[in-house]
């Protein structure tokens, strides 16, 4: 849990702003999407100007959490212009989900020279330690649990749109529910969310039942890619830049595609490797608990929960996987002797 004095001093940080830019780590997730939207959102509701801002673009399916289209750094503003004061200039920066350096891409440049206050908001173990001010919970299943507690905390009030985003970013941290983070606390937050006005079944077909043809032809691709190793245990999958080109789905079509082959019952361990434009591969990783995935991402630069991680190592693809898989290994039989 949080302590009061970390939530009071993010609330005095917040009266002390006007304007306010809010950001959360590259490629974003359903957690960092729902908790910009609802922080703007609590912002806007103070009489604060809220600048949403993302490090690479926002998925299709998350895209409903926001009205407005949220500017993207090295897309729609570079970071030069950022630093220039193109955007805006703040008196703050929220940084929500996220606590590493490694994962604000260039949006580093922006926090090293702009001189103004940080607030993290965050649930990773990995921790940089950003913030002037640090509301950090990692025994929450996800940063949206923290964002709801600050605003009861603060009592500003919670719509009910901003009830379904916060819905979006537990429920889709927590692998809608399935995950072992799911505790009484997610349940419980939940139950609070659905009373305010959160939808699940809306929400739910938002969500999954929402593909794009190309997204889901790319999933087929990558499902045809399937290989599994160590008595069934570990499964690999991948995706490369030409599958791109032939489904015509974009990179972050790939989120959430990994968990597919948790369905075969032998797989305690999953790798999804996805080849990137520079020749480097991104591997995310998944386990159901045998095997702490964090510390194989920590092997490699990358870094995660111990259930779910990500890293990105040097190509080509079978140099990547005969790397990992040689952890994985280890882990296994680490694991299968205690
Ligand atoms: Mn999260």
């Amino acid at each position: 849990m949080v302590a009061k004095d970390r939530f009071q001093e993010a609330v005095d940080l917040i009266n002390s702003s006007g304007s306010v830019l809010v950001t959360t780590h590259a490629k974003p997730d359903g957690d960092a999407c729902g908790c910009v939207a609802v922080l703007c959102d609590a912002l806007r509701a103070l009489g604060k100007t809220p600048q949403p801002l993302m490090l690479s673009p926002i998925p299709q399916w998350y895209q409903f959490l926001f009205d407005e289209k949220v500017p993207v750094l090295g897309e729609d503003i570079a970071a030069e212009q950022l630093k220039e004061g193109s955007l805006g200039e703040f008196d703050l920066t929220i940084l929500v989900d996220v606590d590493s350096a490694t994962q604000l891409a260039k949006f580093n440049e922006y926090l090293e020279q702009s001189g103004k206050p940080v607030l993290v908001i965050d649930h990773h173990v990995t921790a940089d330690g950003l913030g002037d001010v640090q509301v950090k919970d990692p025994g929450a299943a996800g940063t949206g649990l923290i964002v709801l507690e600050l605003l009861k905390y603060a009592g500003w009030p919670i719509t009910e749109k901003m009830a379904e985003a916060l819905f979006v970013a537990v429920a889709t941290d927590t692998g809608w529910f399935q995950f072992d983070n799911t505790d009484h606390r997610v349940y419980e937050s939940c139950a609070e969310l659905v009373d305010i006005g959160a939808k699940p079944p809306d929400i739910h077909s938002k969500l999954y039942q929402n593909f794009s043809h190309e997204r889901f032809k790319l999933m087929v691709t990558m499902l045809n890619s399937l290989e599994l190793h160590l008595e069934g245990r570990y499964a690999t999958q991948h995706i490369l830049q030409r599958d791109f080109q032939l489904s015509g789905a974009k990179f972050e079509d790939t989120e959430n595609l990994i968990d597919e082959c948790r369905r075969i019952g032998t797989v305690k361990v999953s790798c999804l490797f996805v080849e990137l434009k520079d020749g480097r591969v991104k591997c995310s990783l998944r386990s159901r608990g045998a095997v702490d995935v964090s510390a194989v991402a920590q092997k490699f630069g990358g870094g995660g929960h111990k259930m779910a991680a990500g890293a990105q190592l040097t190509g080509p693809l079978e140099n990547a996987k005969q790397l990992v898989f040689e952890q994985i290994a280890a882990q296994l039989s680490e694991s299968s002797r205690t």
